[in-house]
């Protein structure tokens, strides 16, 4: 179930994580602090292992992101980029996310592949592998950021991803604990107590990277793909190696790909992920850039706002689309 699969923490990673900094995430969840960024337990423990054990190839490809960042849309677009055979149905019966949510297509290294094992057998994955993970960049495996494997980040204004998520919570806490309040959402958040984040040091990380290393990172923004989503995919495209033959493929690709058809997707309207146990449709909501207008005050969003002025500050990354 998603509430239990959502608030359960094994006895196992709670003692083994005993002596780290803990926060109640929004009174209810015990998050973790590990070298400076938050955590479940078994998330951390997860991650730990992914560290260690993920052996990247150096075709792979992996998509990263802090959550509620716009990890969906790009789990869908890789995909459709990586796979496509230049041919595309009219009715698009030939498209694999007709019947799979997005996640099929990119596991996850730390909620999926390596959850329950340090040693998963990945001999059926054929090549190109994809991959998705959450974890801040200095927790890849050494082969994930020593290989020639491309990593895919993408990032979002601070105040609409902890929107969508507090909107993502309570779509998926039991009902018993009805509506989680914003203002106890707000406060772990401005702490930095986010899964994986703080978002913005999250961001740093691979923004920074990404800077160093452009054929290796891709550093895209939410804003971005939604104002001039046909130059970012191109640019996307390019980057995996797999540039567009033509513009009809570009139109294929975003419409199979956007959040008005996934939405209307039998598949994303009833299904649940056998892996976390949430609903697929609690992933798909308004995708609308600014919506933090909603829900947050003035005051709430100046916070928000200096706390992400003051971890950029001396940096060039700038969230939101120029
Ligand atoms: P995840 O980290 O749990 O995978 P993620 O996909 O990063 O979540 O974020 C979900 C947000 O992306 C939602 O935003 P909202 O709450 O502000 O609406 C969701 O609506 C949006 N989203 C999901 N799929 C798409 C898509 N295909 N195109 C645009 N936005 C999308």
């Amino acid at each position: 179930m998603a509430s239990a699969t959502l608030l359960n923490i094994p006895a196992s990673a709670a003692a083994l994580f005993q002596d780290l900094p803990k926060e109640k995430w929004w009174g209810i969840i015990e998050y973790v602090q590990f070298e400076g960024f938050w955590y479940s337990a078994p998330r951390l423990q997860a991650s730990l292992t992914a560290r260690s054990n993920f052996e990247a190839l150096d075709d792979d490809v992996i998509l990263a992101s802090c959550p509620k960042t716009g990890t969906t849309w790009l789990k869908a677009l890789i995909p459709s980029i990586m796979n496509r055979t230049g041919e595309f149905k009219d009715d698009d019966s030939d498209d694999p996310l007709l019947k799979n949510h997005p996640n099929a297509f990119m596991p996850s290294l730390e909620m999926k592949i390596f959850r329950d094992t340090p040693n998963p057998d990945l001999s059926d994955m054929v090549s190109p592998r994809l991959f998705r993970t959450h974890v801040p960049y200095t927790k890849l495996s050494e082969s994930a950021q020593k290989s020639d494997c491309k990593i895919v980040y993408i990032t979002r204004d601070p105040k609409d991803a902890f929107v969508s998520f507090w909107h993502f919570m309570n779509t998926n806490v039991p009902p018993s604990l009805g509506k989680l309040p914003i203002d106890a959402a707000f406060e772990s958040f401005c702490k930095g107590v986010y899964p994986f984040g703080p978002l913005q040091d999250h961001a740093l990380g691979y923004f920074q990277e990404s800077q160093k290393r452009p054929e290796k990172i891709l550093f895209l923004k939410y804003e971005e793909l939604k104002k001039d989503p046909k130059g970012q995919l191109k640019k996307l495209a390019s980057f995996l190696g797999k540039p567009f033959e033509n513009e009809e493929e570009v139109d294929k690709i975003l419409w199979r790909c956007s959040l008005e058809r996934l939405k209307s997707l039998e598949v994303n309207q009833n299904g649940v992920d056998p892996w976390d146990g949430l609903a697929y449709k609690t992933y798909f909501r308004l995708g609308n850039v600014g919506d933090w207008k909603n829900s947050l005050t003035p005051e709430m969003k100046d916070r928000i706002d200096e706390i992400t002025r003051t971890k950029l500050e001396g940096s060039d990354l700038v969230f939101g689309s120029s």
